[in-house]
């Protein structure tokens, strides 16, 4: 057998945990997790090698009716993934009820790509709802392999892995055998911020923060890290920096915290918070910030 390799992309509702899933293969926090929906904005590889294959993990935002230009970005990066995968894995819940005019479900449907479907969150369930699950996506998706699973709790993910791994292709390595990710060191350190906020806040201010990492600076002994926090009102500003800055204080400390153990380095971390009126729907920022 010759070495494999292929692109496997993880599709689904927001919040069902496909960050969590592809951590859990990948075995590293590339992708960062809140309980709140629509936490992953971009579409983020992850890379698994061994002297035999490389899988290249996508994970992508939550499938969702798009409001305003950021989320038009988030529904492209999604449904760009039905299409360039050899390999697509659609997660759903335990509770989720599968809806057959789910226009994403239907393409799936029509699709020549093999499909795990993989039914999550199962520690939160019972073989009754699962069996009841797995019933209704044959209806509807009859070619798809349903596996149950628990992301959280790595239940079923060696075995999910093992199931891609036969399936894919064989093919020389896509990237360099010791990459990790598609993301640079200054997006990651970003995403640990943005994660930290998502975490503390309430309602709408985790939603219209952007984080833009300015300067990323290695030296010998420590990394210097300096961001903006953007939001959408002065209103928003106040409550993210809290009384006497304590707010902004813990999302920092945290961040921090989070980002030695991934740079494996002492890091300094600077933020400042700024408002950039309405961004979230101005196709001009959207892009500036890195959307497509
Ligand atoms: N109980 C339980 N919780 C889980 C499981 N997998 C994920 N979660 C939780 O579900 C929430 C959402 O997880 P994410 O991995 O961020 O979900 P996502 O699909 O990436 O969400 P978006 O990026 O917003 O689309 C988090 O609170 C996770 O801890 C699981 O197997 N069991
Ligand atoms: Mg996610």
């Amino acid at each position: 057998m010759g070495h494999k390799s292929g692109f496997v992309n993880i599709i689904g509702r927001p919040n069902v945990g496909k960050s969590t899933l592809m951590n859990a293969m990948v075995g590293e926090k590339l992708s960062i997790i809140t309980s709140k929906a629509q936490t992953t904005r971009h579409r983020i590889q992850g890379i698994v090698n061994s002297p035999d294959y490389q899988v290249v993990f996508s994970d992508t935002p939550g499938i969702l009716q798009p409001g305003y230009k950021l989320q038009e970005s988030m529904l492209r990066a999604a449904r760009s993934a039905l299409t360039d995968a050899d390999i697509l894995v659609y997660l759903t819940e335990a509770g989720e009820r599968p809806d057959p005019e789910d226009p994403f479900v239907k393409r799936l449907k029509r699709s020549k790509i093999p499909v795990l479907l993989l039914i999550n969150k199962i520690d939160l369930s019972n073989q009754e709802e699962v069996n009841e699950a797995i019933e209704s996506w044959n209806g509807i998706l009859p070619k798809a392999e349903k596996i149950p699973v628990s992301a959280l709790e790595k239940f079923n993910v060696d075995f999910v892995f093992n199931r891609i791994i036969h399936l894919l292709p064989e093919s020389p390595p896509y990237y360099p055998k010791d990459a990790l990710t598609d993301k640079s060191e200054r997006f990651m350190a970003g995403e640990m911020i943005r994660e930290k906020i998502l975490i503390h806040y309430k309602q709408e201010v985790p939603y219209a923060v952007e984080v833009e990492v300015e300067a990323f600076r290695e030296e010998a002994r420590l990394i210097r890290i300096s961001a903006v926090i953007y939001v959408e009102r002065e209103s928003q500003k106040g409550i993210l920096i809290g009384s006497k800055g304590s707010a902004l204080k813990r999302v920092g400390r945290e961040a921090r915290i989070d980002m030695e153990s991934f740079f494996n380095k002492k890091v300094f971390l600077e933020l400042r918070v700024r408002v950039k009126k309405e961004w979230r729907n101005d196709e001009r920022l959207v892009r500036k910030f890195g959307y497509h």
